[in-house]
């Protein structure tokens, strides 16, 4: 049985963090393992707002212990970290146990949460991490976070960031456009969700048909696990996103509501495939 590690948040709506990851590798047929970093809870009271609950150091460092040092993972993925030593673990245990399939998800903000911006815990996130990942995945905000480029909007300037943010030590760089880009046509006119992939030498437009949805919650979580449990199962980078690409819009084609304000993709319709069953 192959192993996988996710650092990161528990959402306890089940849709986004560490609950998205672990559904995501049972899909992959993967044995998932968590460290927790942090609880994010939404609150019903404030227009489903995000909380988050740090868990000490002493209990991030115990998680890691079991898991890499107990265990050891074909590949590992960070997401949501929240405090400064949950960087400084995650740098720690992926570079001790030299952990070359680690997937850098840089989440930055939750949806609609600016006021969360941590602008030194994104630098620490860039200057700690970066070197370790084989493959980061950012969004058009949190690319153009780890760039120091403005506002990110066409094709040419995610290719600029994505070489800035290969120097800056990814080997692989995943910059997911979605639909935002406005020389493709902006979110009223694409048709197609335009994500880009930079190995350091060349590009590569990565799309599939935009699924017109607002039950996206958890989407970057889902994504990033995908292509994480692709190279723990023994695919190349490029061959990983392109998979995590189809299996992240199936998993919006099943989108549903939670709440009035927010739903989840459904990572579980892509067993209609039976990849990996
Ligand atoms: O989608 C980013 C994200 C990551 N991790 C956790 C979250 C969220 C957004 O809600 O709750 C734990």
């Amino acid at each position: 049985m192959l192993k996988i590690v996710t650092i990161a948040g528990s959402d306890a709506s089940g849709g986004a963090g560490l609950e998205a990851d672990l559904k995501t590798f049972e899909e992959y047929g993967l044995y998932g393992m968590t460290a927790v970093t942090l609880i994010a809870t939404m609150d019903p009271a404030n227009n489903w707002s995000h909380v988050v609950f740090p868990l000490e150091e002493k209990a991030l460092r115990a998680q890691m212990e079991t898991i890499f040092r107990g265990v050891g993972v074909a590949a590992a993925k960070s997401g949501m970290l929240g405090t400064d030593y949950a960087v400084e673990l995650t740098r720690e245990y992926i570079s001790k146990y030299k952990v070359t399939n680690y997937v850098l998800d840089p989440v930055m903000i939750c949806k609609g949460n600016d006021e969360a911006l941590n602008i030194e815990l994104d630098n620490a996130i860039a200057e700690k991490l970066l070197p370790l990942a084989k493959v980061v995945t950012p969004n058009l905000f949190e690319a153009a976070q780890l760039s120091g480029l403005k506002k990110l909007t066409t094709v040419d300037q995610m290719k600029e960031a994505a070489k800035i943010i290969a120097q800056k030590g990814a080997s692989h760089v995943f910059i997911k456009g979605g639909a935002k880009l406005i020389d493709l046509g902006g979110v009223a006119n694409n048709t197609k969700a335009t994500d880009l992939y930079y190995d350091g030498k060349n590009f590569k437009i990565i799309e599939e048909n935009l699924v017109k949805t607002t039950w996206n919650h958890g989407a970057g979580c889902t994504t990033a696990a995908a292509i994480t449990s692709g190279l723990a199962r023994g695919l190349g980078v490029y061959e990983s996103i392109a998979l995590a690409k189809k299996f992240i819009t199936r998993s919006l084609e099943n989108g549903f509501a939670l709440n009035q304000w927010v739903g989840p993709g459904n990572p579980s319709a892509w067993r209609k495939n039976k990849l990996f069953r």
